[in-house]
Parts: C-alpha cells; sequence; structure tokens
C-alpha cells in the first residue's frame, strides 16, 4: 500500500545489504500504480498488477540462472539491468479466478490465531472477486484491475470457507455485493452443505437498498457485517465523486443492514474544505443514518487516482506516510488546528449513530456472533482504548505531520537517469546473519 512504501523500501534495502546476491521484488498496489517510485538502487525487480503467475515465473527463470539478472521473457514487470530500467509486456489478467491456486494459508498457521476484525477474532480472509464495475473519482480500484471485474464461483467459495478453521471470515473483496446470480448461488450452497462462518465483507449501500430479500437470505448464511463507503449525505458531493448513488439509497441500506442485525461499517468523508458547519452537518448526517460503526476518513488523492491527477499541483506534501487518509495532504480551509481539533471530535459527535446502529434490538437479532466473540471483548475494550487516546486527540495528527508539510523537490525518476554503474551494495560480510532493519534517509 501507498502507506507501507518506505517500510518496504528499508526491507528491501536491508535484504540487498545483507547480500547482493538477494534478488529483490516489490509488487501491490502502490508499485503498480507509481512504479517509478521504486526505481532503487536495491529494487531489482517491480511487478505490476495480479503477481500469482508473474511471481511464479520470475522465480522459475531465476532458479534456472542465477547469476542472470534480465527478465525480459517474463511478463508484467520492470526489471533493472545495465543499462537501466525495462519495462516487459504487459500482464494480462487471469480471467477465471477459480483456476488460480488456492492460498497456502497454512504457511501463516503461526500467526493466524492473532488475525482480527473488531471483536472477531481469530479470523481468515478470503478473496471471491476482484475488481470494481464503477469508476468513484478518489478509488484506484477500477484502475488496478483495469475496469474489469471477475469472479470466483459460488462453489469456490463455498470450499474456501469450508477449508478455513476459524469461526470468522473477513471477504476482501472491494465490492462483492455486484453479481446477483452468483450471490443467490452462494446463499444455496452455504446453506446445502450446512457451512456456518460469520462472514463480513465490503458492499455498495445502492445495492443493500435495491436488493433487501437478498441482504437477509446472506444473513441469514452467516452475513455479519459490512464495510460500505457512504461518503457523504450531501447529494453534490456524491455526484462530484462519482458515486452513482445517492442520499436516499444510504439512508434505506442502514435501515436493512439494521433490520437484519448486521453491523453496517460506514466510511464518510471529511473534505480539506471543510469549514465548522460542514463538520457538524457531517456528523449530523451519520447521525441520522444510524450506522453501527461510522468511520470518518480525510479525503485523500492516492496516487494512481482520477483525483490525484488532477489535484497533484495542490499537494502539500509528498511524504507517503500521510497518505493514510488521516491528514489532509490538500491545503485545509481552516488552520490545521481547527480542521483537526473538528476532525477528531468524530468519534463523540457519531456516537448517537453507534448507539442506534448496535441497538439492542439489533443485536438481539444476531446474539450468537456476539455470544461466539465474547471472549474477545476484553482485547476489543483494550485496543479501542489505545486508538482513542491517539484519534481523539486533535494534537496526535499535527504532531504526525510536523515538518513533512511543503511540498518536496520532484525526484527525476532512475528512467531518466541509467543504472549502468555497479550496485552501491556490496556483498556484505555479515550475508547470512539476520539483519536489524534500517530507516533509509
Ligand atoms: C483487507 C484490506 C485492508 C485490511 C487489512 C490490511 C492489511 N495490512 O493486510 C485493513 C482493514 C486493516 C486495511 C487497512 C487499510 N487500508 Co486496505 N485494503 C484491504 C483490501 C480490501 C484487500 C487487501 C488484500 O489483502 N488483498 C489481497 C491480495 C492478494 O491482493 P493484492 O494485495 O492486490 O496482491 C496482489 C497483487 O497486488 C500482487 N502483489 C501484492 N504484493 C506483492 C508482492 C510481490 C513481491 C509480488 C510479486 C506481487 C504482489 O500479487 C497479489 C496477487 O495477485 C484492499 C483492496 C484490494 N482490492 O486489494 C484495500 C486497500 C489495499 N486498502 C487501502 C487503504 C487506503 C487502507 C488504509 C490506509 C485505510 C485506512 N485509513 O485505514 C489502511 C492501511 C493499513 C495498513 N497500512 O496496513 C487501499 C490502498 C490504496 C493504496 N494506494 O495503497 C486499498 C487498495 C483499497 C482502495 N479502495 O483503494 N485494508
Ligand atoms: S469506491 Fe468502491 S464502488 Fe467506488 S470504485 Fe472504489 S471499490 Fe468501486
Amino acid at each position: 500500500m501507498t502507506t507501507d512504501c518506505y517500510q518496504a523500501k528499508a526491507l528491501l534495502y536491508s535484504a540487498k545489504r545483507w547480500s547482493s546476491d538477494v534478488l529483490t521484488v516489490v509488487g501491490g498496489h502502490h508499485p503498480t500504480l507509481s512504479t517509478e517510485e521504486f526505481f532503487e538502487p536495491y529494487i531489482d525487480v517491480i511487478v505490476r498488477g495480479e503477481g500469482e503467475h508473474t511471481f511464479n515465473e520470475l522465480l522459475t527463470s531465476f532458479e534456472r540462472d542465477r547469476e542472470k539478472r534480465g527478465f525480459a521473457e517474463v511478463s508484467g514487470i520492470v526489471y533493472r539491468d545495465g543499462d537501466g530500467y525495462r519495462r516487459t509486456a504487459a500482464r494480462s489478467q487471469s480471467t477465471q479466478l477459480d483456476t488460480l491456486p488456492m492460498p497456502a494459508a497454512h504457511l501463516v498457521e503461526h500467526y493466524r490465531k492473532h488475525y482480527f476484525f473488531m471483536v472477531a477474532q481469530p479470523m481468515a480472509s478470503i478473496f471471491t472477486s476482484r475488481g470494481c464495475s464503477f469508476d468513484c473519482n478518489f478509488c484506484a480500484i477500477w484502475e488496478f484491475y483495469e475496469r474489469r471485474t471477475r469472479f470466483l464461483s459460488a462453489e469456490k467459495i463455498a470450499d474456501q470457507m469450508a477449508r478455513i478453521k476459524e469461526p470468522f471470515v473477513f471477504i476482501l473483496d472491494d465490492n462483492f455485493l455486484t453479481n446477483r446470480r452468483r450471490l443467490e448461488e452462494l446463499y444455496q450452497v452455504l446453506k446445502e452443505r450446512k457451512i456456518h462462518k460469520y462472514w463480513m465483507t465490503q458492499g455498495r449501500t445502492d445495492f443493500v437498498a435495491e436488493n433487501p430479500e437478498l441482504i437477509a437470505k446472506l444473513a441469514s448464511v452467516g452475513l455479519m457485517g459490512l464495510l460500505s463507503g457512504y461518503e457523504t449525505n450531501d447529494e453534490e458531493s456524491l455526484v462530484e465523486l462519482r458515486k452513482k448513488s445517492n442520499k436516499d439509497k444510504n439512508v434505506r441500506a442502514a435501515e436493512v443492514l439494521r433490520a437484519n442485525g448486521i453491523v453496517s461499517t460506514g466510511i464518510f468523508l471529511a473534505r480539506p474544505e471543510f469549514d465548522e458547519q460542514d463538520f457538524r452537518d457531517l456528523y449530523s448526517g451519520i447521525n441520522s443514518l444510524g450506522v453501527g460503526m461510522p468511520i470518518v476518513t480525510i479525503l485523500t488523492p492516492l496516487p494512481g487516482t482520477e483525483m490525484y491527477k488532477r489535484r497533484q499541483q495542490e499537494l502539500i506534501t509528498d511524504d507517503l506516510r500521510l497518505y493514510d487518509l488521516l491528514h489532509s495532504v490538500l491545503p485545509t480551509k481552516l488552520s490545521r488546528e481547527e480542521f483537526y481539533r473538528l476532525f477528531a471530535m468524530n468519534g463523540n459527535e457519531t456516537a448517537p449513530s453507534l448507539f442506534q446502529g448496535l441497538a439492542p434490538k439489533v443485536l438481539a437479532r444476531r446474539w450468537r456472533f456476539w455470544l461466539a466473540a465474547a471472549p474477545n471483548y476484553p482485547r476489543f475494550a483494550w485496543r479501542w482504548w489505545r486508538y482513542r487516546r491517539v484519534h481523539y486527540d486533535p494534537r496526535s495528527f499535527l504532531r504526525d505531520e510536523e515538518g513533512l508539510l511543503r511540498r518536496f523537490p520532484k525526484r527525476e525518476t532512475a528512467a531518466a537517469q541509467p543504472v549502468a554503474a555497479p550496485l552501491p551494495v556490496e556483498k556484505s560480510e555479515a550475508a547470512g546473519k539476520p539483519v536489524r532493519l534500517q530507516v533509509l534517509p
């Protein structure tokens, strides 16, 4: 992710220092959408787009000849060779998700008990579709997946769920609620195969509002939480963001979810141009919805998005750690102090929404889930307490950005600087020994 960029670089830098024989490879959203950011002397290969086949072919090629550092035959990458960086042919995305290998979940067996989402722990995660057919202008999902959506069949989803030992499952899809037929089939197959999991996912409010019967069916086979971008209740802003939904659908969706005892995690946007009244309107809009878990983030042009391209000149920092949706990387209309003071109030100000969305009668509809999650309540309370101390305090946001709010001169890209010179990283004497991660300058 964009926010993880420097940590990923630090890791690769350390690997290269450990031994220059190491082949360093990076991939994921940020390297795909901001490839040049990773043109560094200690990074050999940048994988663009989906990685399953690319990584496999890359390793096979490397295995064949460990001295060779050219990978012209592997599509979907940018790699370093003596003359600079070379981009290979684009890789077409896997059209049949069913043919991809199942995740080798046993490799993370040791950590699995620690995975959680709110009170649900241990929680496994699965991916059942890729892409989104909408094109909101602040989101890069449709760019990353090249405007296509591909689906795992209902039968394959059930297979994955059946293999999972954890009682709780997060379905990571960006827009799970999108193919009605597949969802009807999933309902049937989970029922017939008696697969009982509590699962959470992400989906749009318009789908929920328009398909209440289907949502009720999915709730009956375990749908327990839904993360949705409500964004705002202001019609004009919804149009401007190209959300293609409206306020009435947001209201109806929150009702449908409550009626089924599903926890609605609603994402809302505070915009840098907000004044005090705008914050008040946002918070009262959230409270009028009655969303169980309202989350307010700051509108951020993430690299790769249409919004980024449009507003790039306005950005006041290039420091990617601040692109976490909790800091304003655009100038704020209010002073920074006032902006964060009003932003940090969101937890307290939207409490009425939470009380409505998690009212006893809503929880009672799915009491089995709340009972199953009960052993995790103390852990959750502790996490929430720690989170609260940071996120309810405007000073924490100001401290984070101290010294980072200026425009950094754009670096010349490595494409313009051939890397014919030998790697500046010599084979370390410590090869084979563990190294301490170093923070890059
Ligand atoms: C689950 C999820 C979360 C979870 C778990 C995050 C985690 N740390 O594991 C939670 C809820 C905690 C979360 C939090 C956040 N998230 Co999030 N999250 C996701 C989501 C829905 C799925 C991620 C996932 O596991 N995908 C499954 C894997 C297999 O897919 P993948 O990462 O794309 O990997 C494939 C390729 O990219 C490639 N690849 C990836 N890495 C590598 C490495 C190598 C070496 C190779 C060869 C290939 C390769 O191969 C893989 C297989 O094809 C994505 C959306 C998405 N569609 O991916 C958003 C997403 C990644 N999140 C996003 C954001 C913004 C955030 C937050 C900043 C939001 C916030 N303010 O809280 C935080 C940051 C937290 C952090 N730093 O860890 C953005 C990132 C955008 C960006 N430019 O970076 C995304 C893309 C959503 C979006 N709509 O834009 N997130
Ligand atoms: S914000 Fe949601 S609906 Fe909009 S493009 Fe991104 S994933 Fe799709």
